[in-house]
């Protein structure tokens, strides 16, 4: 049988998590980022545990996120923030920089970085995913507690 390797949501004493979260649109990542802590609570980790930077938009989150990742004190980085489609090509150049900077930051620094930006067309959908229908922050924090030990157990199993 193939050998798999998984991730696992099995909270481990030592496991440390940053988040960074945009106040833009604040009433909508606030309630991301208390998802997301939520989350991490459920899962074990205690608040101390737990490193939070605010930017102020979204287009800033990639640079907080590449100070705590190259500091190597983080399993992962949750990046939490809300860019709502306007009328002008602002939109894509806010969106696709923060995706593009944060795959940048993940693969440069090989760690984990959640990408919990939502990218939405009104504030009807932003909503609906800051816990009206779901909260992508309380599922960024479960996709980070899975990648981090994903991270180790491929270390371990690969070395290096
Ligand atoms: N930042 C967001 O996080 N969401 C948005 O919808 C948004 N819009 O629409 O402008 C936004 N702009 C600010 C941007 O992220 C930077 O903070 C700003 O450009 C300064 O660099």
């Amino acid at each position: 049988m193939a050998r798999t390797i998984e991730g696992q949501l099995v909270p481990r004493a030592d496991l440390k998590m940053g988040i960074v979260v945009a106040r833009f649109n604040d009433a909508i990542t606030s309630r991301l980022l208390e998802g997301c802590l939520e989350g991490l609570r459920r899962h074990g980790l205690a608040e101390e545990a737990v490193t939070v930077v605010k930017v102020p938009g979204s287009f800033e989150i990639p640079l907080a996120a590449r100070e705590l990742a190259a500091s190597q004190r983080f399993d992962a980085i949750i990046c939490l923030g809300c860019v709502i489609r306007g009328d002008t090509r602002h939109f894509e150049l806010v969106a696709d920089g923060c995706a593009a900077g944060i795959r940048q930051v993940s693969l440069e620094c090989r760690i984990p970085v959640i990408f919990a930006v939502l990218t939405v067309e009104n504030a009807e959908q932003a909503a609906d995913r800051a816990g009206l229908k779901t909260n992508r922050g309380r599922e960024a924090a479960v996709e980070a507690i899975e990648m981090a030990d994903l991270m180790r157990a491929l270390r371990e199993e690969l070395g290096g």
